[in-house]
Order: C-alpha cells, then sequence, then structure tokens
C-alpha cells in the first residue's frame, strides 16, 4: 500500500512459531463452542501448532478481560484471542456486559502490548448470533484468529523496525 519511498508495513498470517491463549465463555456455549472450533482450525491451517495454543474457558463475557490479561502477561504469548456471545434478547444488563467486556479488553491489550483479539459476539438475537458463528455470516472466531496471527506478526516487525534511532527520541 502507498507509493512513496519508506517501509509499509502489514503483519502476515503465517502462524509458525506463534503462541496464542485463547479465553472462551461457558456462557451461550452453543455459540461459543462453534466460535473455538473455528478458531481451533483456523489457528492450525494458518501454521500455529496446536500445542502452542491453551484454551481458558471463563463463565461469560464479563470475566473474560481478567483472563484475557492473565495470559497476556505469560512469557511469549503472541496474541489472545477471545470467544463469547453476548445476546440483548437473552439479557436485562446487554449493555453492561458487552460494553464492559470490549472496554477491559482494549485496556489489556494496550496495558500489556499484546493483541487481544474481541471475539465477542454482541447481538440482537439468538438466529444472528448463529450466523456468526459458521453459518451464512461466516465464523467469527475464524476472523479472530486470524486477526491475532496477523497483528502477533505486525507488533514482531513493528518493535525490529530500525526508524528512530538518532531522530532525538531515543529510538523509541
Ligand atoms: N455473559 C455472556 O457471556 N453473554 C451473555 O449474553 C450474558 N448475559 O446474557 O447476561 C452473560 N452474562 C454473564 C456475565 O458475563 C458474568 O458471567 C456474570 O455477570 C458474573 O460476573
Amino acid at each position: 500500500m502507498g507509493s512513496t519511498n519508506h517501509p509499509s508495513i502489514e503483519g502476515s498470517v503465517h502462524g509458525q512459531g506463534l503462541r496464542i491463549g485463547i479465553v472462551a465463555c461457558r456462557f451461550n456455549d452453543f455459540i461459543t463452542e462453534r466460535l473455538l472450533s473455528g478458531a481451533e482450525h483456523t489457528l492450525a491451517r494458518h501454521g500455529v501448532a496446536a500445542s502452542e495454543v491453551a484454551v481458558v474457558w471463563v463463565p461469560g463475557a464479563f470475566e473474560a478481560p481478567l483472563a484475557a490479561q492473565a495470559l497476556a502477561r505469560r512469557p511469549g504469548i503472541s496474541a489472545v484471542v477471545v470467544l463469547g456471545a453476548v445476546i440483548r434478547g437473552a439479557t436485562g444488563h446487554y449493555d453492561i456486559v458487552a460494553n464492559q467486556s470490549a472496554g477491559g479488553l482494549m485496556t489489556v491489550q494496550l496495558d500489556t502490548g499484546v493483541p487481544v483479539v474481541n471475539g465477542i459476539l454482541t447481538t440482537d438475537s439468538i438466529e444472528q448470533a448463529i450466523e456468526r458463528a459458521g453459518t451464512k455470516a461466516g465464523n467469527k472466531g475464524s476472523e479472530a484468529a486470524v486477526t491475532a496471527i496477523e497483528m502477533a506478526s505486525l507488533l514482531a516487525t513493528v518493535r525490529e523496525l530500525d526508524i528512530g534511532a538518532g531522530t532525538g527520541n531515543g529510538g523509541q
């Protein structure tokens, strides 16, 4: 992308050598089991070894940020994928659960510097959740897995970039 003579960087989708943590929510597990299956298959297809994937189950989306933080703090973790389903029709506190979990995940990735991919579905109905869990709207677990690989790759590349040194910012 771009036409000027400077490095233009995108992450790759090659997952060899990456170590991925997955947080899966038991709430609405009819949906989240399918998201997990999509994520696991996609990681494998992109070269992530099964031995380098750890799946951690939590009760619901509200608990996901804390588990994601614990995984992200483990040395060697390349990225964390979070899979859940918050369905408006099924809950009175939909907005709280959906917003707090998303905000918490963002905080974790910014605090730790480890990509945390939000694969928590937020839908108005169970039907919409099913559509996004391996039927007509694809599988958001698979998409989250690819995003995790891309962001892990991107950050590794950016951290190795040979720019900034000697420009007065200490190469930070
Ligand atoms: N958790 C979800 O992951 N999805 C939901 O749709 C949901 N609903 O419907 O309330 C939900 N609630 C549980 C919540 O995540 C916590 O586990 C609970 O509040 C205990 O902290």
